[in-house]
């Protein structure tokens, strides 16, 4: 009997929930942050490293794998999990996101997308079932509807007709999927910033049914005050007792707002990349190690993270490395970043449960706002 995927809610306040997905590879504490290892890889970091921060779950990408090294050679190598050495849970977008935003040469029709892969030109496809194929070759456990995000600016017509692709999209990635134990297919919600729009799209994925529901389409240049403003309705739209997954967000602000507004899941490139560009997220908001204050700095970069970065290196030696473009400048900066992103999701957890919330948000707030050391 193969454990079956589940959603436990243990403790909500206002809005916002704390809980435990179950799957056959592990539990996934909620509110959660999946770092993204979009090509079999979370960059500069080793996958014991990034349990080490405190990930449950990580990203990958349809797009990236099927193109390089392609899905049915890692099919063959084992899966995924096996491929990059992470035995744990494993969610996979479903590329149609990234084709819009890597590819040249893109033509969308009913049936799906065609385009040339931005590596070497090779022409390829993406459809509903042939999304959902991948993600099964890659041994994903939660596997995402493909959907269209509309490129923005876009006039509310063509964001309606986009959503209702996406939706006829979301029954065919339904259908193709079929009846897999222990994995789970989630829907995306699309719509833009137009509230009946959301509700119709929700209206039509609650009707299809899924194991979780993604909110697409948002931190996409609407701006913070945007995305929140669809933040107070969009979860409420959504089945209570499924995970809901916030695409592609975001900044440790975003993601204080986004779980205060029912948001369950996240997943961001930012704490990896940006830790590969020099910049560390505290607690007291961003640092560019690169500026010349830090050359001199004998103090870590937070004083209070108990990071491998943290505990063993000075602000000068971080702004060395990385000015020198030493790997171990992107290493350190990357695991001090997905530490720092985990810590938050425990603070949040841990604030939740205890019913504190309005009260973990104002101090978050209020030490941002006394800014760097
Ligand atoms: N759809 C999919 N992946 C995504 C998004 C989306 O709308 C977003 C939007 N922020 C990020 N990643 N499939
Ligand atoms: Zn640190």
């Amino acid at each position: 009997m193969i454990p079956s995927f589940r959603f436990h809610i243990s403790t909500s306040c206002g809005m916002a929930r704390t809980g435990v997905i179950s799957t056959p590879r592990g539990e996934i504490r909620t509110p959660a942050f999946m770092p993204v290892g979009t090509a079999g890889t979370v960059k500069a970091m080793m996958p014991d490293s990034v349990r080490a921060t405190g990930a449950d779950i990580l990203l990958g990408n349809t797009y990236h794998l099927m193109l390089r090294p392609g899905a049915e050679r890692v099919a063959r190598l084992g899966g995924l999990h096996r491929f990059m050495n992470w035995e744990r849970p494993i969610l996979t977008d479903s590329g149609g996101f990234q084709v819009m935003s890597l590819s040249s040469l893109r033509k969308l029709t009913e049936e799906g997308v065609t385009f040339r892969s931005h590596y070497d030109g090779s022409r390829h496809k993406l459809t509903p079932e042939r999304s959902m194929e991948i993600q099964r070759l890659l041994g994903s456990d939660i596997v995402m509807c493909f959907d269209e995000c509309p490129a923005l600016p876009a006039t509310e017509a063509e964001v309606a007709k986009s959503m209702q692709l996406s939706m006829r999209w979301a029954q065919r990635s339904r259908d193709a999927f079929g009846d897999r134990p222990g994995h789970a297919l989630f829907g995306i919600m699309q719509g833009g910033v137009t509230r009946d729009l959301r509700e119709e799209s929700a209206q039509a994925l609650r009707a299809i049914g899924f194991d979780g529901y993604a909110v697409g389409g948002l931190a996409v240049g609407e701006g913070q005050a945007a995305m929140f403003g669809v933040l107070d309705y969009a979860p409420g739209f959504l089945p209570e007792d499924k995970p809901r997954y916030l695409m592609g967000v975001g900044k440790p602000d975003d993601i204080v707002g986004a779980v205060e507004r029912g948001i369950d899941m996240m997943d961001c490139v930012l704490p990896s990349r940006s830790g590969r560009t020099g910049q560390g997220w505290t607690r007291r908001g961003s640092v560019n190690i690169r500026n010349a204050r830090h050359a001199d700095d004998p103090r870590p970069l937070d004083e209070a993270c108990t990071c491998p970065a943290c505990r063993n290196y000075s602000r000068a030696y971080l702004h060395h490395v990385v000015r020198s473009g030493e790997i171990i400048g992107s290493m350190l900066l990357t695991w001090h970043n997905l530490h720092y992103f985990q810590e938050l999701m425990q603070g949040l957890r841990d604030a939740i449960t205890a019913g504190r919330l309005p009260q973990f948000v104002a101090d978050f707030h209020a030490l941002r706002a006394e800014g760097d050391i």
